[in-house]
């Protein structure tokens, strides 16, 4: 539902980006008006922005002053209503956390969103549902992120999988992503597994047991 929102914000914030780290736009030579970008958000009916969504030839303009190429400007109109769509586009989704929120849907920690769809499954099948939805298993790296992924452990009452397993060297346990633990919170005597137990769950206490792959656990995600 929120894919086409999605797409649009990142279209829209990369060449706002673009606009003002470099303080110039790429150009569009002959672009009519002010084009409006579809969507729910008062910007019905207009057409789009020809040239960024469709074939938009050169846009790179006459060297800068470095000589190195350098984009031209889009109108002022154009920038200041490209930075209107992201004002109100940030807006709408800070509202739409709100709601999630709220609603115990989803808890944010730093730059991470943190949910759960509240199924125990075994290890795989919780990683797979998370990199499904675009994100993967919850993996404290700090304190503040151990707490708020213990939230969700409390909130369901639920032992959960973290994305943290343990390689070829019995003991030695690593990110999903191959990377060595900045950070860990083991129960007293854990972990005891000596390779018997590969993955890692978190206790309705915030502390951590090396345990089994194929128990069922509840899924959390980060995203
Ligand atoms: C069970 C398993 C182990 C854990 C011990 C703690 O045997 O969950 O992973 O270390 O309990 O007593
Ligand atoms: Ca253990």
């Amino acid at each position: 539902m929120l894919s086409y929102s999605s797409y649009m914000l990142t279209a829209v914030a990369a060449l706002l980006v673009t606009c003002h780290a470099l303080r110039k736009c790429p150009g569009i030579p002959g672009l009519p008006g002010v084009p409006g970008l579809p969507g729910r958000d008062g910007l019905k009916g207009q057409p789009r922005l020809p040239g960024l969504i469709g074939p938009s030839g050169n846009l790179m303009g006459p060297p800068g002053r470095d000589g190195l190429p350098w984009p031209q400007g889009l109108p002022d109109s154009l920038d200041a209503e490209l930075h209107n769509v992201l004002v109100n586009l940030k807006h709408r989704l800070s509202r739409l956390e709100g709601v999630l929120a709220l609603n115990g849907k989803i808890r944010e920690v730093g730059e991470k969103i943190l949910a759960s769809n509240g199924k125990e499954v075994d290890f795989a099948s919780a990683l797979e549902s998370c990199e499904e939805a675009g994100g993967t298993l919850a993996t404290p790296m700090n304190e503040e992120e151990n707490k708020a992924i213990l939230g969700i452990v409390k909130q369901y009452n639920r032992y959960a999988y973290l994305g943290i397993k343990e390689g070829e060297t019995s003991g030695q346990f690593k990110y999903i992503n191959g990377t060595p633990l900045n950070y860990t919170k083991w129960h007293q005597y854990e972990p005891n597994g000596k390779g018997t137990e590969k993955c890692v769950e978190m206790y309705t206490d915030g502390s951590w047991n090396d345990e089994k792959c194929n128990l069922y656990r509840l899924t959390i995600c980060e995203f």
